[in-house]
C-alpha cells in the first residue's frame, strides 16, 4: 500500500526526493490542493475541512499511512485528523522537526522559525521545541508572501531575494540567528536563495528529516513495502503549470507528467 502525502500545493513535493532517496521502495500518493492554496492565511476551520476532505480521498485511496506534508496544517489540525481516521498512523511535520533541532543545536543557539502566518501564531515549533530544550532560544516570524511566489514558480529571481531580504534581514540581525528552521514545506524550494544571501546561516529543512520519522513508523508496524508494481501519483485539485514543472525537476525528465491527474472535490 501507498503512503498519501498532502500539502496545500506544491510545497510538500520538497518530501519527495528524500523518499526517493532514503525510502525508494515506498510508493507515494501525493495531493497538493493548488486549487485553494495558500492555507497559511487563512481561518482553522477552513483548513481543518480541506485538510478532512483531502484525508478522507488518501483512506480511501487506501494508504497505509498518511504524512501531513503542510506545516500550516500540522500546526492546525493534527489532533483532528487522527480522531477521525485512527485505522492509520497519521504523522505531522512539526513534532519530528521539533524533536531534531531540540537533539541537535548547542545550548544557547539561537533559532529562528520562519513560517506561514497560521503555523507562527501557533507557536507550535516554540512549544514542542523549548518542551524538549528550554535552553534554546526560539524566535518566529511569518513569511506570507514567499508561499504565492513559489506556487507561481518565481524562484530564481530577484523578486524572490528581494522577498527574502524583506522578512529576513531584520529579523536575523535584530535576534542574532545562528540557526534557521525551514517551518513551511515550501521554502527548501528557496533553500539555495535563503544560503546564497545568508552564506552564515545554519538552515534545518524539516521536509527531509520527516523521512527518517516515516521510516521508524514503518518499521515499528512492519508495514514496508515488498515489490508492488504501483506507481507512484500526483494529484492536483487544479492545473497548475508550475506543479507540473516542480515533478520534473525532481524527476529530471523521466515521464512524470503521466503521473499528474487533476482532482475537484466539487
Ligand atoms: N506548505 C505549507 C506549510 O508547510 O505550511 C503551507 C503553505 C500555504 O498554504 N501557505
Amino acid at each position: 500500500r501507498p503512503i498519501g502525502f498532502f500539502d496545500s500545493g506544491l510545497g510538500g513535493l520538497t518530501c519527495i526526493p528524500h523518499m526517493m532517496r532514503d525510502l525508494p521502495e515506498e510508493k507515494i500518493i501525493y495531493f497538493g490542493d493548488t486549487a485553494r492554496t495558500p492555507y497559511g492565511s487563512k481561518a482553522a476551520n477552513t483548513i481543518r475541512s480541506f485538510s478532512m476532505e483531502i484525508a478522507d480521498f488518501l483512506v480511501k485511496s487506501d494508504v497505509k499511512m498518511i504524512v501531513i506534508a503542510c506545516n500550516t496544517v500540522s500546526a492546525t489540525c493534527v489532533e483532528d485528523l487522527r480522531k477521525r481516521f485512527p485505522q492509520i498512523p497519521i504523522l505531522g511535520i512539526i513534532e519530528p522537526a521539533a524533536k531534531a533541532v531540540a537533539g541537535s543545536c548547542r545550548a544557547g543557539s539561537r533559532i529562528g522559525i520562519i513560517g506561514t502566518k497560521v503555523t507562527i501564531s501557533s507557536g507550535a515549533y516554540k512549544k514542542a521545541i523549548q518542551a524538549r530544550n528550554p535552553e534554546l532560544k526560539i524566535f518566529e516570524t511569518a513569511c506570507p508572501a514567499f508561499v504565492p511566489l513559489i506556487e507561481e514558480g518565481i524562484i530564481e529571481n530577484d523578486i524572490m531575494d528581494l522577498t527574502i531580504q524583506y522578512y529576513m534581514d531584520d529579523f536575523i540581525r535584530e535576534n542574532d540567528i545562528d540557526t534557521i528552521v525551514l517551518g513551511c514545506t515550501h521554502y527548501p524550494w528557496i533553500q539555495k536563495n535563503i544560503a546564497r544571501i545568508y552564506p552564515d546561516l545554519h538552515i534545518i529543512n524539516p521536509s527531509s528529516i520527516i523521512v527518517d520519522t516515516i521510516r521508524e513508523i514503518i518499521q515499528e508496524r512492519d508495514m514496508a513495502a515488498k515489490g508492488s508494481s504501483f506507481e507512484n501519483i500526483f494529484y492536483a485539485s487544479d492545473l497548475s503549470e508550475n506543479f507540473v514543472n516542480m515533478i520534473d525537476s525532481i524527476f529530471e525528465g523521466e515521464d512524470e507528467d503521466a503521473r499528474v491527474k487533476f482532482l475537484n472535490f466539487d
